[in-house]
């Protein structure tokens, strides 16, 4: 039997598909590796920028396709039909349908489950993909979106990839994928090291200065990481909503006194970079937004972020209004800066290395997460 990510990716040559975008979901990182090597490809930062970039592409003849996964689709809607549905162009969406089938992240249900009756209220076409045998609907349904101008989202089930590579491989799979950094042009001089730390070695670092705070930690592995090194009732820990940590942070800070940490990561950070110009704006000073940057979307196999090759995101935080930050590679200067009294909304650009601590799932519920902090908060 063809794999199915070869068969998905024939049927796409097949029908002309000369133009791709992607923003990763683990369940599909082969198929991502695969299409990033065969295909015209644009990695993105957010979802709703691949509509219009994918717009562009069309409006001079190419024939584009996206690959997001489920939660995604709530990052494009407006775009898909203010732009791309009203101007008629076509667009073949390859979505990665979560909270579904085996799902393990109870926050991906929500957009998952509902996703066919956001789009067929959007008036979107969709066609559920199941199985490897369910392949033969994409090869139906796709020539009219390019002969019609028409959207149409594929909703693959992980199913489909069962067995596969896309199935089997560890979330460790991309790391070879990683491009060579070229960001040692801007380290600042005493940095000119390069990162050695990971994601949970730093996490570990300031752990005693978390004590008792309220601690916003972005979704997938930085949460379970916490979760495992320092569990506190103050941690808010994100199940999903990517690109939300920073605002939530803002928001806790602005409405209580409590010291508030968030723990963000590059790949977040660039999905939803504005918030950086609210939070200078606002300047809460019991805030410390703690980037981890470790140049990959560590949490769905390790692709690599614009911040791993082109972005400075202690440049754009400073270029967004924060003056007080702090760019490091050192486990002193970020154990020293979050052990500082909160006087000053604070901006941490840790630079990591790629790579995931085998932890457990979070075991708490959602409800049992907000109950805690909000009693956190309350104390
Ligand atoms: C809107 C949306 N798109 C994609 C995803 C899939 N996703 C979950 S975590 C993640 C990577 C986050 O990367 P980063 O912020 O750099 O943190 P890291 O995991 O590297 O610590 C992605 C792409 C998602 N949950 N939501």
């Amino acid at each position: 039997m063809q794999r199915p990510e070869e068969e998905l990716i024939l049927m796409l040559q097949k029908n002309g598909v000369d133009f791709t975008a992607s923003l990763p979901c683990e369940k599909i990182k082969t198929l991502l590796e695969m299409v990033g090597e065969r295909f015209h490809h644009v990695p993105l930062t957010r979802e709703e920028e691949g509509v219009g970039i994918c717009a562009g592409a069309a409006l001079t003849g190419r024939r584009p396709a996206m690959f997001v996964q489920s939660s995604g689709i709530g990052n494009m809607i407006n775009a898909l039909l203010s732009l791309t549905a009203f101007y008629e162009l076509p667009l073949a969406l390859f979505v990665s349908r979560r909270g579904v089938y085996k799902e393990k992240i109870e926050a991906q249900s929500p957009m998952g489950r509902k996703l066919p009756g956001i789009l067929t209220g959007a008036g979107i076409a969709w066609t559920e993909i199941d199985s490897f045998e369910d392949l033969m609907k994409v090869e139906q349904e796709l020539p009219e979106v390019y002969s019609r101008n028409r959207i149409h989202a594929f909703l693959m089930s992980p199913e489909v990839w069962e067995g596969s590579e896309c199935g089997m491989r560890s979330a460790e799979c991309g790391v070879k994928g990683l491009q060579t950094r070229t960001r040692d042009r801007w380290f600042i001089p005493h940095t000119a090291s390069s990162p050695i730390l990971t994601r949970y070695d730093i996490i570990n670092s300031i752990a005693p200065f978390l004590e008792g705070k309220i601690v916003v930690s972005n979704l997938g592995w930085p949460s379970k990481e916490l979760y495992a090194i320092k569990h506190q009732s103050s941690n808010f820990y994100m199940l999903g909503s990517m690109g939300m940590a920073t605002p939530i942070g803002v928001g806790i800070a602005l409405t209580s006194k409590k010291e508030v940490i968030v723990i963000d990561g590059d790949g977040s950070l660039l999905m939803n970079p504005g918030t950086l110009a609210t939070a200078a704006y606002l300047a809460p000073k019991n805030l410390k937004i703690l980037c981890i940057d470790n140049g990959a979307y560590g949490s769905t196999g390790n692709q690599p972020t614009l911040a791993g090759t082109c972005v400075d995101l202690e440049a754009v935080a400073r270029g967004f209004g924060l003056s007080n930050t702090v760019k490091t590679v050192k486990v002193e200067d970020i154990v020293n800066t979050m052990r500082l009294r909160q006087e000053e909304l604070t901006f941490v650009h840790a630079l990591a290395v790629p790579g995931n601590k085998d932890v457990p799932n979070i075991p708490l519920h959602h409800l049992e997460i907000k109950r805690f902090v909000q009693e956190a908060l309350r104390r």
